[in-house]
């Protein structure tokens, strides 16, 4: 009985592992100058030890609330998204190279480095929830605009590659925002391109556990079955 409580320990740890956290950095391309514009840090997953730590730097001019740098911790202290209002410079354009970390084992996971382009005017465009003060009235967002309820719509899986499948999700909605967006890639089991991906259609009873990442719990709670009932039948 020790040994089947060891078992579903490694499972369960394993589990935990392939159960990876996915932090996304999403900013606009561009903006006009001294604009405000919106930076939105999401998380999706579980939280390792503490929450996930931000520390994020901008260059060229534009400005956190506290200067060149945020920092925030996401999970814990903020939830799953923060929105974090960025000052524009005068001209030029602005790069973002900060890092984010949550296990002490994995380190400083580095953001892509992303460059914002400051337009020489602020080019007024029809208010839209992005972040961004579309129509120049140094307002972002206003009206409502992001009272929209996103209404994602995926395909099917593609099957397991390289142990990575994809697919393409649609906002039926339209909002223009990605802040409910389910993965649209994600790890698989099946190896050198086998059926992995077939296999994960029935697991999809395990979608009421974690939407994302249902497979793989539910392969590791019907592995964890079969060990356990082999080490009884040993007994
Ligand atoms: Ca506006
Ligand atoms: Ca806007």
């Amino acid at each position: 009985m020790k040994k089947a409580i060891l078992w579903m320990f490694v499972i369960l740890t394993v589990m935990q592992l392939v159960t990876a956290l996915t932090v996304t950095r999403d900013v606009a391309q561009s903006v006009g100058p001294n604009q405000d514009f919106i930076v939105t840090y999401s998380v999706t997953g579980v939280s390792g030890k503490w929450g996930v730590v931000i520390e994020d730097i901008v260059h060229g001019g534009c400005s956190f609330p506290a200067g060149t740098k945020y920092g925030g911790v996401l999970l814990s202290d903020e939830g799953t998204t923060k929105q974090v209002t960025v000052r524009a410079a005068n001209a030029g354009s602005c790069q973002f190279d900060g890092n984010y970390m949550y296990d002490e084992t994995t380190g400083e996971i580095a953001f892509p480095t992303k460059t914002v382009n400051i337009a020489s005017a602020c080019v007024i465009s029809t208010e839209i929830c992005d972040g961004v003060d579309n129509d120049c009235d140094s307002q972002i967002d206003e009206n409502n605009v992001c009272d929209c309820k996103e209404n994602w719509n995926c395909d099917e899986w593609s099957s397991c590659v390289n142990n990575q499948q994809a697919r393409d999700c649609t906002d039926i909605n339209k909002c223009g925002t990605t802040f409910q967006k389910p993965l649209v890639l994600q790890s698989c089991t099946a190896g050198n391109g086998g059926t992995g991906g077939d296999l994960c259609k029935y697991m999809e009873w395990a979608k009421s556990i974690s939407e994302n990442n249902y497979c793989v719990i539910g392969l590791g709670i019907i592995g964890g079955g079969l060990v356990l009932l082999l080490l009884l039948m040993r007994k």
